[in-house]
Formats: C-alpha cells, structure tokens, sequence
C-alpha cells in the first residue's frame, strides 16, 4: 500500500515515529493508502530545514521567486489529470469537477501570485527639505499554512503561493483525510527548481502535527482554511505569542431569489449553488430564500433540476455529486436532516444515503424549517439545503443575516438598484449577484462573524504574509 510521506527539505520521508494512519477512499470505503502521522520531532526536522533555507529564499530577486512559481504553474497544468484524477480518488468528488475547478484554480494561484507579487508596490512620502518616508515589506520568515479536505489542492495552494512569493519559507499542513496532491505537490516544487528547505509538507491529525505548527515558536504566521470551533482553537493559541492569524471558517450562506429575476438562471444558479461538491465548499449557499410570489413556481423548477443530479462513482463521467469525505461526516449530515425534520421541516426531496459501499448521500431540500432552527443556523457542509419564503426585500436581508457566520451570499435579481442595495445591506465578505463561483484573484476573499478574520487574495495576502516597517530619513 501506498504511503504518503513528509517532504522536508526537498526529500520524502517518513515519520520519525514511523506511525501512520489510514486514508480512506470516500467513493468504496475503503483504506487504500496510509499518511504520515508526524509530532513535534518531525516538525523540528521541518522548522530546522526552512529556517536554513530562509536567508538564501528571501534574498532571491523577486524575478527568480516569480520564475519558479509560474514554472510549478506550468508543471501542476501539465499533470493536470494525474492531479485531477488523485483529488478525485482522494475525497470523493467528481472527476470533471477536480479537472475543471480543483486543479486548474491551483495552477492559477501560483500563476497569480507569482506575477502580482513583481508588480506589488510599497510607498514612499516626501517632506520637501526634511524627510523620506517609506514603508518597507519584508519576508515574515517561516510560515504555517493549514488547510482542509474539501479543495484540498486549490486551498493549500491558495496559502502557500502568496507566502513563498513574498520570500518566506512554509511548513504545509494539508488535511489527513485528503493528503495525496499536498504530497504531489512535492514532486512538483522539486521539479520547479524550488530551492529544498523552502517548502515543507508535513502530514497528520490536527489536534497533533497542526496544532504544534501552530503553537512552534518559530511560525511568525498561520493561515487555516478549517471548520470555526477549529479555528477558535487555533486563534487563541495564535494570541497568547501574537503570532499573525487568518482564519478562512465556515458559512451559512443564503441566496436571495427575488421575484424579478431571470428565474431559470436563478433555479441553475441555486442548484450549483448547493450542490457543488456534494456541498461540501464553504461558500455553498444552503439556506434558499424565494420571494412570496414566486416561491411555489421556484419551488417546483428547484426540485425537478435536483433530482436530475445523478450521484454516482466520482470517476464516472456523468456524476453530478460524488462521495462524502468520511464515513463521520456522512453520518453527521444525515443527524442535521433528522434533527430538521424533527424541527418540522419537510423533505422536499432525498435524505436517504445510498447504502453499499461509500459515503454517498442524496441531494436534499428541506422547506418549512424555522429560520432559527439548526438546518437553518449551523453550517451542515453537504448536498442538503433549507428552501424558505420571505416577503419584502427588508424581510429577506433580515433573515439572511440572522445567523452567526458571514461568509458569502447569492442575489438573483434583475433591478440593478436592489441588487447594490441589498448587497450592501448584507454582513458578508463575498456577494455574487446573478452568479456564483466566480473569482477575481485581485479582490480580497473571505468573511465577517464567525465565518472568519483577515483576508486573502491579491494584495491583501501579500500583505499578510510580510512584516511591515517604516523607515524615515533625514534629508
Ligand atoms: O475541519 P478542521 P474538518 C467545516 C465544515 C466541516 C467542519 C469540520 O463544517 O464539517 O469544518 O471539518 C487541521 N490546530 N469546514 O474536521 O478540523 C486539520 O488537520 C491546527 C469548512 O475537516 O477544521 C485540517 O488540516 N490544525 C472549511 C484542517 O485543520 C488543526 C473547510 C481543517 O480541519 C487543528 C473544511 C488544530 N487544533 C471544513 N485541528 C471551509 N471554510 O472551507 C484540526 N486542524
């Protein structure tokens, strides 16, 4: 049986405890490799290998960074199937999935950040006769980048890109349940020319490995992609030594259907909204709000698409849904659609997991649940979404920001004033109006509340990622 090993200092190796713990396939259910189950002496060896390579990366030109991180753009393009094919394997989604979204937006992040960071601009201020100011961005040194199951590579990626463009130096922690493209990825830098030392990839339980990445005194950073009772964890432990944080939580999302919209854009948009991923992305949008006068005709649209998604084996071409990721997390999605119905909500449609082998369950609506029930407060993180009604544009921002998180949100709407209106209206990081998905690599990304702290994307990642000074001089 395979075994997915660390990668420090540009070599794989395993565990000095030699454990390792079973990685499930999500579609059969069954162990098909093992991964390194690593503690704090690996994370020695890691810290020890990126320290090294510090000084030597951080003063490398910029033009030289920028090469060899479009050059593993390059490299993750043309493995593109062997990559989209082990995320598929790895977490039980779709096949077509992982080759269109998965691995493309992997090889993009390093692209994107490789050449933003050549354009990335500081500032200088002039007093005439007297001074210069300017403000200088360095290198952290190294860094922690923790991240989830759900887009394993495009997450990590998503982290690692902006740090080692600004020059430092990462220790990756990918999720135990979905380490084999972090381990791919390995292969890959080496191949780039990335000096060994400057990424490191260590792999094991997060209570464990992730955890002393996040308490080591030499991380000057964390970024985590995770679950929020995860990252109250982690912000806490980042507090006690003011260790730099990012938490990218989870959401509640709702999409706001109003009367005026295109209504089969926005039935399309809601379904891939739901269910993209088995619903398994934090940006999912799982409370559907539809305005009174056409909520039954939405209603009925919604579930006809719904239950033409086929769930199936995720190599299969014609898989809408694959697999959940774990045996656990199916079992914890089926209690929130028995808590909801207990809650007096209806099942519109599905509920049911396949039985056999894997973790596969029905997509899943459920209307007439209490907007402050569980289903309709709590992030599920599956193929199930609570469908309710609302009555006035007030109503609707009232109820879509009544939970705790703040995420994302959807706007199916055709009057240009609304949609900005609403928008604004709404205590969220991200609005998609009349589409969902889509990503500006320029604009900032993430949430408010509970669904996290800090930003991503384009500069503002840049900026996490480098220590700010400011140096005046007299003239
Ligand atoms: O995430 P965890 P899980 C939500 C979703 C899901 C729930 C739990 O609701 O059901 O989180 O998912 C590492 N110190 N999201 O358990 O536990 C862990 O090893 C340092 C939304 O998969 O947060 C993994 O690498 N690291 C989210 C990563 O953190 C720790 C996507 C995420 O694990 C750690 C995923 C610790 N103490 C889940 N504990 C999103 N926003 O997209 C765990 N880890």
């Amino acid at each position: 049986m395979k075994s997915i090993r660390n990668f420090i200092n540009g070599t794989f190796e395993d565990p000095l405890s030699g454990g390792f713990l079973p990685n499930y396939e999500p579609s059969s259910g069954t162990v098909y490799t093992n991964v390194a189950r690593s503690d704090y002496s690996d994370l020695e060896r890691a810290v020890s290998a990126a320290s090294n390579a510090f000084d030597s990366w951080s003063l490398t030109p910029i033009e030289e960074r920028s090469r060899i991180l479009i050059r593993l753009a390059d490299l993750i393009e043309k493995h593109l199937d062997d990559l989209a094919l082990a995320e598929s394997v790895d977490t039980g989604k779709p096949l077509s999935l992982a080759r269109r979204i998965d691995i493309p937006r992997a090889a993009a992040n390093f692209r994107f950040f490789g050449s933003a960071v050549v354009n990335f601009s500081t500032s200088a201020h002039l007093n005439e006769g007297q001074n210069v100011n300017y403000t200088r961005r360095a290198p952290l040194g190294v860094v922690g980048c923790i991240s989830p199951w759900n887009l394993p590579l495009y997450l990590f990626t998503w982290k690692i890109a902006p740090a080692l463009a600004m020059g430092n130096c990462v220790i990756g922690k990918p999720s135990e349940l979905t380490p084999v493209t972090a381990s791919m990825l390995g292969n890959l830098a080496n191949e780039a020319g990335l000096p060994p030392g400057v990424l490191n990839i260590l792999h094991g339980k997060g209570d464990e490995i992730g955890q002393a990445i996040v308490n080591h005194p030499c991380t000057k950073a964390i970024s985590f992609t995770g679950g929020t009772s995860t990252g109250e964890v982690i912000a806490s432990s980042c507090a006690k030594s003011f260790k730099k944080v990012s938490l990218e939580l989870g959401g509640k999302n709702p999409t706001l259907v109003f009367a005026d919209c295109n209504l089969e854009a926005a039935v399309e948009g809601a379904v891939k909204s739901s269910f993209t991923n088995q619903g398994e992305i934090c940006l999912c949008g799982s409370r559907i709000m539809v305005e009174h006068a056409i909520y039954e005709e939405f209603k009925a649209r919604f579930i006809q698409h719904v239950e033409r998604l086929k769930v199936g084996h995720p190599q299969k071409e014609e898989a809408d849904l694959g697999a959940l990721i774990s045996e656990e997390h199916l079992q914890k999605v089926k209690g929130f659609i028995q808590r909801a119905e207990e809650d007096g909500g209806r099942i519109l449609t599905g509920g049911r997991a396949l039985g056999g082998d894997g973790y596969f369950l029905e997509p899943t609506v459920i209307e007439n649940a209490d907007p402050n029930c569980e289903i309709n407060q709590t992030e599920v993180f599956g193929p199930v979404v609570s469908l309710m009604p609302f009555d006035s544009e007030a109503s609707a921002i009232r109820m879509a920001n009544a939970t705790k998180y703040g995420l994302a949100a959807g706007i199916w709407t055709s009057d240009v004033r609304r949609a900005h209106a609403v928008a604004h209206a709404l205590s969220v990081g991200i609005v998609w109006i009349n589409c969902w998905m889509v990503r500006d690599l320029r604009t900032p990304f993430g949430g408010m509340n509970a669904s996290g702290l800090g930003r991503e994307g384009g500069d503002e990642a840049l900026r996490f990622f480098s220590e700010v000074q400011n140096v005046c001089i007299q003239l």
